[in-house]
């Protein structure tokens, strides 16, 4: 079954309370203590050199030999290790109760990635969806510039109706649209993504296509939407306000904003498997687990341990295509993440200052 993350949007809805000022500080995990915490900023708060630092990292990532092509056989690299994970289990971690915690971990192996191939210095840098959620501030944002940023949206392609052109795309159509075109500025101009789109390991190389759909960022990452997000007391509620209600046109919310802003109907970003072709898929979740991790620590106390939901994608209440069966998660439910090392239990990603984690979001 293919499934994208969602039509369109009929309603709009935190603006993420005061942001709290950690000190600049580098890792320290020594002896499993986290005295001094890796601060993540927003991509705005980088000076120029330090995003060139972040985007120089990215593609020599790119250019790193793959090395778990015996389960990615499609990976020519090690960024597409990443992509290929998040394919190949991709049905283990979206709408259902481990996502925020899986994605937590993937990106955590992601800045260590950048760390120890390339030599990065810096931290994950995120989305702050609060700067980017008008029509007008979203196609402006300083992560879509071509110099020092990820570069920008495809050209528009009003009709993308041909199955051999474009196979697998958003389910619905996406009024509202802007793009559809492979990326032909800035630094990953002309990128080829070797897996995708769709749920498929199958190597079938492509262009990197963003379709930016403006209207999406400016309903499903409003004040109004994230007030609401942050308002919930339990993570039950928490997690559907974060995943949504639905693949119909009412019931995307944050995350499906945030990816299909971008990738609209046929863009990369777009899809629930492989997503992490495009670079910005990191933005987007590193700029969610700073909002789970803001949430958290609303009522750190009771949050720090507070995770339920369906072990399996799309059961209750995620059961938008009808009942499946379903376990629900404990806090020691594993967490898999095939060819980048042993399993975790969600149990130790639940505090981003501890045991593996040593980081906090400025
Ligand atoms: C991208 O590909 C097009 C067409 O092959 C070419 O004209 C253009 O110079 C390339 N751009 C970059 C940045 O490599
Ligand atoms: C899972 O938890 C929810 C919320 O507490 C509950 O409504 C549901 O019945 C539970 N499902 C199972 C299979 O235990
Ligand atoms: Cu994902």
């Amino acid at each position: 079954m293919h499934v994208s993350f969602t039509a369109t949007l009929a309603s709009g809805l935190l603006l993420l309370a005061g942001l709290d000022q950690a000190a600049a500080a580098p890792a320290n995990q020594k002896s499993g203590c986290c005295s001094r915490p890796a601060v993540r900023r927003e991509w705005r708060s980088l000076s120029n050199e330090a995003r060139l630092e972040y985007v120089n990292a990215v593609k020599c990532l790119m250019s790193t030999p793959s090395k778990s092509s015996d389960l990615y056989p499609a990976a020519k690299s090690r960024f597409d290790d990443f992509q290929g994970m998040h394919i190949k289990i991709g049905h283990t971690m979206h709408f259902n109760g481990p996502f925020l915690a899986w994605h937590r971990w993937m990106m955590q192996l992601f800045e260590n990635e950048l760390k120890t191939s390339c030599g990065f210095t810096g931290t994950l840098p995120y989305w702050g969806v609060e700067l980017d959620n008008t029509v007008e501030t979203f196609v402006k944002s300083a992560i879509f510039d071509d110099v020092y940023g990820f570069g920008g949206n495809g050209a528009y392609i009003a009709d993308v109706s041909s199955p051999i052109d474009f196979p697998v795309k958003t389910d619905g159509d996406l009024p509202g649209r802007t793009g559809g075109g492979c990326i032909t500025t800035g630094p990953f101009a002309n990128t080829t993504v070797p897996m995708g789109l769709g749920d498929s390991l199958e190597y079938k190389p492509h262009c990197l296509r963003r379709d930016f759909v403006p209207i999406l960022a400016s309903v499903g990452l409003s004040e109004k939407m994230m007030s609401t997000v942050m308002s919930q007391t339990n993570f039950w509620d928490f997690n559907r306000w974060i995943q949504g209600f639905g693949l119909d046109p009412a019931g995307m919310t944050v995350h499906g904003a945030m990816h299909l802003s971008m990738g609209g109907q046929v863009g990369e970003a777009a899809d629930v498997y492989s997503s992490p072709g495009d670079p910005l898929f990191y933005f987007i979740h590193g700029g969610l687990d700073r909002i789970w991790d803001k949430w958290q620590r609303m009522d750190f106390d009771n949050r720090k341990t507070d995770v339920s939901g369906p072990d399996t994608m799309f059961a209750y209440p995620f059961n938008f295509f009808g009942d499946v069966p379903y376990q629900n998660i404990t806090i020691d439910q594993p967490i898999e993440y095939p060819g980048f090392g042993d399993s975790l239990t969600i149990r130790d990603v639940m505090d981003t200052t501890s045991g593996k984690l040593c980081y906090v979001y400025e």
